[in-house]
């Protein structure tokens, strides 16, 4: 006769709040124990949240922090008074009545049972596979995550369909300093700067698209805001009537992507406006200029400084978080940019600033083939190394314009964090790629 076996299914974390009385199978990392003499708690943590597990001593002997084990209990509501109105699960407990350790941990070089990781970046970094495991960390990312997804919704909601381009090529985008070459079979390609050149040969096909893509730049210095690797999410769009559709364009995209996110996660609100502040960068350097005394009015481009000043500007004059920059000097943008007809010096690009920071720019595109290739020419450029992309403007290409979010600022910005770095799994910069160069050995 077959024997009748009732296999119980794990529960998730955050499943338990509906489960009082049942009994359970959790599984899970240990985030911190307490021990309370002839009761100890431990915080288990899985990829749905934390419960408090309450466990007689010998149940739970050599755990230590992120063992991985698997409970067995009975969900209870927990007395009133010892209600954690902090935890999604702060209404229940699991009494354990049987605990199987899974795999072991080793011991951890620092606390990490406080809610806020309070490490150097540096440390934050060396440990990254540790340090990612932190609740407050793994918000960072599914925050992130979001911001993607919502940016996806966005991009298609005004027409544009997502493509793949390579991330390897034959010719820098952005200008060729900050290119790191790639040694492809004896010939010299570069891993993109951005898919700036993809995204306009699409706009020949799809006439809209967007792209969330990774791109490398061999930024020579350490700054809070440059990554070398970081992940961009573009839009190009064909067809467009005028320079504010574009502004209109990166504006919606950016604020949906902003609004929506902030609606599915309790993070300090942005002031995000229908009305989008726009200024010229003249404009703004004076403005500057009113406010500081500080005269930049000559300089050909917003410093950092100028940027925090402006979206201060912003938020006390506009009660907005962003402003668009325009018209940018044309010698100071990238040759595709198109020179405003009405004074070349000018180009019809634009800069998206947020909380202080640059975290978008773009163009509308020179679209004349002939225009085109002078202008790569007078930047002293080789057409040759653009020949695929040229050959989209020989066959027919509309005016279109686009724009491109740093993901990772992005991120930053809304989450408020200090330092980019903080918004990359594993960020690359000139002196890490994983692990300092500086360090030899991983750390112990
Ligand atoms: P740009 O060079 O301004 O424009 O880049 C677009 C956005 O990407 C982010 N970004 C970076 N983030 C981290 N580290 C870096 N080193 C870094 N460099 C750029 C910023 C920036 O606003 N092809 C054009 C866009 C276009 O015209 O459509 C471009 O790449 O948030």
């Amino acid at each position: 006769m077959l024997e009748s076996r009732v296999i119980m299914t794990r529960t998730l974390i955050v499943d338990t709040i509906s489960k009082v009385g049942d009994k359970v199978i959790l599984k899970g990392w240990v985030n911190t124990r307490r021990d309370h003499g002839q009761i100890v708690f431990i915080d288990l943590r899985d990829r749905t949240g934390l419960i408090q597990v309450v466990a007689k001593p010998e149940l739970v002997e050599d755990l230590h922090s992120e063992d991985v084990i698997y409970v067995t209990g009975t969900v209870a509501k927990r007395p009133e008074k010892l209600i954690n109105p902090k935890l999604p699960t702060g209404t229940v407990e699991v009494q354990a009545e049987k605990v199987e350790l899974i795999s072991k941990s080793a011991e951890l070089p620092f606390d990490m049972g406080s809610p806020t990781l309070n490490l150097e970046l540096p440390t934050l970094l060396d440990h990254r596979s540790l340090t990612l495991r932190h609740p407050t960390v793994q918000t960072i990312f599914q925050v992130q995550a979001q911001l993607v997804e919502n940016f996806r919704q966005a991009a298609r909601a005004i027409g544009c369909l997502e493509i793949f381009p390579p991330t390897i090529s034959a010719s820098a985008t952005e200008g060729g300093a900050d290119v790191l070459p790639v040694d492809y079979f004896g010939h010299s390609a570069f891993l993109i700067q951005s898919p700036q050149l993809y995204k306009q040969m699409l706009v020949g096909v799809f006439e809209r698209v967007f792209i969330i893509t990774h791109v490398y730049r061999a930024e020579p210095s350490v700054t809070t805001r440059h990554l070398v690797e970081s992940i961009q999410m573009d839009c190009e769009i064909g067809f467009v009537d005028s320079f504010s559709d574009l502004l209109d364009a990166m504006e919606t995209v950016f604020s949906r992507t902003i609004e929506n996110t902030q609606n599915q996660f309790d993070v300090q609100r942005s002031l995000v406006t229908n009305k989008v502040p726009r200024l010229t960068m003249r404009e703004a350097q004076k403005i500057i200029l009113d406010r500081t005394g500080i005269d930049h009015t000559s300089e050909p481009d917003l410093m950092p400084e100028d940027e925090r000043e402006i979206c201060a500007w912003a938020r006390e004059t506009h009660k907005s978080d962003l402003v668009t920059i325009t018209h940018f000097p044309t010698s100071k943008r990238a040759f595709y940019s198109l020179p405003d007809p009405r004074n070349t010096e000018y180009c019809l690009s634009y800069d998206l600033l947020y909380k202080g920071l640059e975290i978008s720019s773009g163009a509308q595109r020179i679209h004349d083939p002939d225009q085109l290739k002078r202008t790569i020419i007078d930047r002293g450029l080789d057409p040759a190394n653009f020949a695929m992309y040229l050959q989209a403007f020989e066959y027919g290409m509309p005016p279109h314009g686009g724009f491109s979010f740093g993901l990772e600022r992005t991120t930053m910005k809304l989450l408020d964090l200090a330092n980019i770095r903080e918004a990359s799994l594993f960020p690359r910069d000139m002196e890490r790629v994983d692990f300092r160069f500086s360090s030899h050995e991983p750390p112990q």
